[in-house]
């Protein structure tokens, strides 16, 4: 059985080598759909997860590489006993540095991609000025408000704030960033194509920045098990040119503002009708 053994711990990591080869010609594969990353922040972060998986694969090869060598060696020398060592410090400083620096060096290698994506000092000033929408998770749907156009988004809902459900368009060619917000449990804004992933927190509001660099509709999903109804709570971000979506919204303001007769003022205390009948 000896042999046996060695061929089954042979099998698997060739079968995990070979599955992952694969994976992006069955349509399996990590990133998303097989299409590069939707955002240049994006492309970047899939190369950190690139280096991390070629890091692993060697080790995982390596590891399995050197167990299939001592069961065959035992295999085929069924006299020679083990020997019983305890404690080496050399191999236990080497097995130890090793893994340590490459730790190391993960950790300053990222720190560039990981400052860029979550700390607000360094997110792009152009959207940290101007947020484009406070997008509140609840369950179980996205709730999108933004300011009336050529105004600016308030911390508290304004009457004249625009409102859409499950819709969230953005203009394309700049960064954008968006309050983020929960209003019952723990929920999670995740863009999959632009690789974008934020929880949304009850009692925080939390600014996240994406620039897609290409017009186009994305998923986007809670990534966060919320609740019964977790599966469906998924909502699309259009991404479009900037007259597109000034477009958008004007046509939010009208339905927003006009009650089929005319004008619907925005008050402090909801809406009322201008309209005269005729
Ligand atoms: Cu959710």
């Amino acid at each position: 059985m000896g042999k046996g053994w060695c061929l089954f711990f042979l099998f698997w990591p060739i079968a995990a080598v070979v599955s992952c080869a694969m994976a992006p010609w069955i349509g399996w594969s990590f990133p998303y759909d097989n299409a590069q990353a939707a955002s240049n922040l994006g492309i970047r972060i899939d190369g950190l997860f690139y280096l991390i998986l070629i890091v692993t694969a060697i080790v995982f090869v390596g590891t399995q590489a050197a167990i299939v060598y001592a069961l065959w060696r035992g295999a085929n020398n069924r006299e020679e006993r083990a020997d019983c060592v305890h404690g080496n410090h050399k191999l236990e400083l080497v097995w130890s540095i090793i893994p340590g620096v490459i730790l190391l060096f993960l950790a300053i290698y990222q720190m560039n991609i990981w400052a860029d994506f979550r700390i607000k000092k360094f997110y792009p000033e152009v959207a940290v000025k101007a947020p484009i929408a406070e997008v509140t998770a609840r369950q179980f749907e996205w709730r999108f408000r933004y300011p009336a156009i050529g105004k600016k988004l308030q911390q508290k809902p304004q009457p004249d704030d625009l409102h859409s459900v499950n819709e969230l368009h953005v203009p394309f060619g700049k960064p954008v960033m968006i309050q983020l917000r929960s209003d019952d449990v723990q929920h999670s804004f995740f863009l999959p194509a632009l690789r974008i992933k934020q929880d949304a927190l009850p009692g925080l509001q939390i600014p996240v920045w994406f620039e897609a660099n290409k017009p186009g509709t994305y998923d986007l999903v809670c990534a966060e098990l919320c609740g019964w109804g977790h599966y469906k709570m998924k909502a699309h971000v259009i991404v479009q040119p900037e007259e597109e979506y000034q477009e958008y919204l004007k046509t939010l303001t009208e339905q927003q503002f006009y009650d089929g007769l005319g004008k619907i003022a925005a008050t402090e205390n909801g809406s009322e009708s201008e309209a005269t009948e005729k």
